[in-house]
């Protein structure tokens, strides 16, 4: 079974018997007249057929003992093709995505009509819905569609329309091994990226810059798109967390803090570093770093499955308390909060921050972020040091392990720079 059907399948394993379930691709945003924004494809329809093409549709049908799966594309139109590039055909899309049932879009809407009809209907009497109406995603692009198309179906078709966001949630939180593999892949460009941006590090040029060669260098390898915007901040700047305007000159004796990433077939790689602009951690930036890397290590450390991430939270906030107190860094009355203001760890996936139920006791499959940072304001650091990693029966694999963070690998990385 391919991974996509292996997708499907755990889907209709789900849906209840007589039941369809319908997910859209998107289109594309108008960025001006005849000018569109880059298509960004709806990561649940993605995740049930790899196709990345806008105005698609994928329905499932669940009737009993019969389960069917029907794709939709838009008609393959040479001058369309001449106009805005490559279009799928229909035997590419059923290379893609395993589904021999591929039919042109302008079929979905009689195809539904006939799957919910219940006269002399070959499925039988279908009795719900499944639509994608509660994830963020879909909220904020297609809520409105969303919104119509079930009314349609409960006042036209006089069906239940379900949720399938708790069912999309539940099995995008577990990565199967073809999805760590991409998330791999994005984190080892990142890696080169990261390194692309630091060979090109000069005292006196503007924060945007390193994040420009960044970007950069995504561009020239596979148009590698980034997986949000990135975060490039120099001494007190890192002490804000998605610090924006990035214009500040880099100073000799800053700390650089880096929060980046970029896509692999979606998926999301998201690190952050911190290094030292002329090449040595000094006095109090060695200390507060060693702190947040103690912190990184010491949480990598206790993941396994049946752990929250609250539980993670909660270790984390506390040991950066004792560090910072035994590092002489933090008065004893001293609030952590005011030098550690996030979370320690996030869901990843095919969105950065990944659709997930945070409360839930992590799992073998879960790949979350380990960031743990401090933000001393008054003596001009940020650091923030952040690994991906996945949740097994034998604790976490950091994904990210070949991107350097110990002290002397750092200093090693900046002094061996090209
Ligand atoms: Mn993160």
């Amino acid at each position: 079974m391919s991974e996509f059907e292996n997708r499907r399948k755990k889907v209709f394993d789900q849906m209840k018997d007589n039941s369809v379930a319908l997910f859209f691709s998107g289109v594309s945003k108008i960025a001006s007249e005849d000018e569109y924004l880059p298509f960004v494809v709806n990561k649940n329809f993605y995740y049930l057929t790899g196709i990345k093409q806008e105005h698609s549709a994928l329905m499932l049908i669940k009737a009993i003992g019969e389960r069917r799966a029907y794709l939709f594309i838009d008609p393959y139109s040479e001058l369309k093709e001449k106009w805005t590039g490559k279009r799928l055909t229909q035997e590419q899309a059923t290379y893609i995505s395993g589904l021999n049932s591929v039919y042109t879009s302008d079929n979905l809407e009689t195809m539904l009509s006939l799957a919910l009809t219940n006269e002399n209907n070959q499925y039988g009497d279908i009795d719900c819905v499944y639509l994608d109406l509660t994830s963020p995603e879909q909220k904020l692009k297609e809520g409105m569609f969303m919104n119509d198309l079930s009314v349609k179906i409960q006042l036209d078709y006089q069906k239940t329309v379900i949720d399938s966001y708790p069912i999309l949630r539940d099995l995008r939180m577990v990565k199967s091994a073809a999805e760590v593999e991409c998330l791999v892949k994005a984190i080892e460009r990142t890696n080169n990226g990261i390194a692309f941006a630091l060979n090109h590090l000069k005292v006196g040029m503007k924060e945007h810059e390193l994040a420009d060669y960044f970007e950069l260098y995504g561009r020239l390898h596979e148009r590698s798109t980034l997986a949000f915007s990135t975060i490039v901040a120099s001494g007190k700047n890192a002490t804000c967390l998605h610090y924006p305007s990035q214009n500040d000159t880099v100073k000799e004796n800053d700390l650089i803090l880096f929060d980046l990433g970029y896509n692999h077939e979606e998926y999301s790689a998201d690190i952050s570093r911190t290094f030292p602009v002329n090449g040595k951690f000094e006095g109090v930036q060695a200390k507060i770093y060693e702190a947040v890397l103690n912190c990184n290590k010491a949480v990598i450390q206790m993941i396994k499955p049946g752990l929250t991430i609250k539980d993670l939270q909660e270790f984390a906030t506390e040991f950066l308390r004792k560090q910072c107190i035994n590092s002489g860094l933090m008065d004893i009355n001293d609030d952590i909060r005011n030098y550690y203001y996030h979370n320690v760890s996030h869901h990843l996936g095919l969105d950065t921050h990944d659709i997930s139920l945070r409360e839930k006791p992590l799992q073998n499959g879960n790949v979350i972020t380990v960031e743990p940072g401090l933000y001393f304001a008054k003596y001009g650091v940020g650091v923030r040091i952040e690994d991906d990693v996945l949740v097994s029966e034998d604790g976490a694999v950091v994904l990210s392990k070949n991107i350097a963070k110990e002290m002397v690998d750092v200093e090693r990385m900046m002094a061996t720079r090209i």
